[in-house]
C-alpha cells in the first residue's frame, strides 16, 4: 500500500471510529434517560390494595414483542398502530399522545422499559389504576 492509499485507509479509520463513539454516546444518553425516567416512576410508590392480573401483565408485554414488527428490540407509533388499530381519529390522537409521554429518549420508539415502566405502571398511576385490581382486606 502506498503512502496515499495508507493515509487514506487511516483516515477512514478514524472516521469510523469516531462515528461509532458518536454512536455509543447517543445510545448511552438514550440509556440513561430511560433509565432516570424509570426509576424515577418505580420510586413512586401505589397504594398498597392495588393488584394486577398476571394475564393482564403478560398481554401487555406480548403486544410489545407482536408490535415490534421489525424486531428492532423498540416499537414505533406506526408499530403499535398496525397492532391496535386505532379505529378513528380521535382514537389514534390518543395513542399518539400517550406515546409521546412515555417516549423519553427522542427517537419515535419505545424501549420495553418505556412500554411497561411508563405506559403501563406510570401510566395506569396517573388514570387512577383503572386496569388494577383493589383489594381491601
Ligand atoms: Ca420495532
Amino acid at each position: 500500500m502506498s503512502w496515499y492509499e495508507n493515509a487514506k485507509q487511516t483516515g477512514k479509520n478514524e472516521g469510523r471510529w469516531e462515528a461509532l463513539q458518536e454512536l455509543r454516546k447517543k445510545e448511552g444518553e438514550a440509556a440513561n434517560k430511560t433509565k432516570q425516567a424509570c426509576m424515577e416512576e418505580l420510586a413512586k410508590e401505589d397504594p398498597k390494595n392495588i393488584y394486577y392480573s398476571s394475564n393482564l401483565i403478560r398481554d401487555f408485554l406480548a403486544d410489545f414483542y407482536k408490535a415490534d414488527y421489525d424486531g428492532d428490540g423498540r416499537v414505533s407509533l406506526h408499530e403499535l398502530c398496525q397492532l391496535w388499530r386505532p379505529n378513528d381519529e380521535k382514537a389514534y390522537k390518543k395513542l399518539e399522545e400517550e406515546f409521546k409521554a412515555v417516549e423519553v429518549t427522542g427517537d419515535d420508539k419505545l424501549t420495553l422499559a418505556e412500554f411497561f415502566i411508563l405506559g403501563f405502571l406510570g401510566d395506569d398511576r396517573k388514570n387512577n389504576y383503572q386496569s388494577a385490581k383493589k383489594v381491601d382486606s
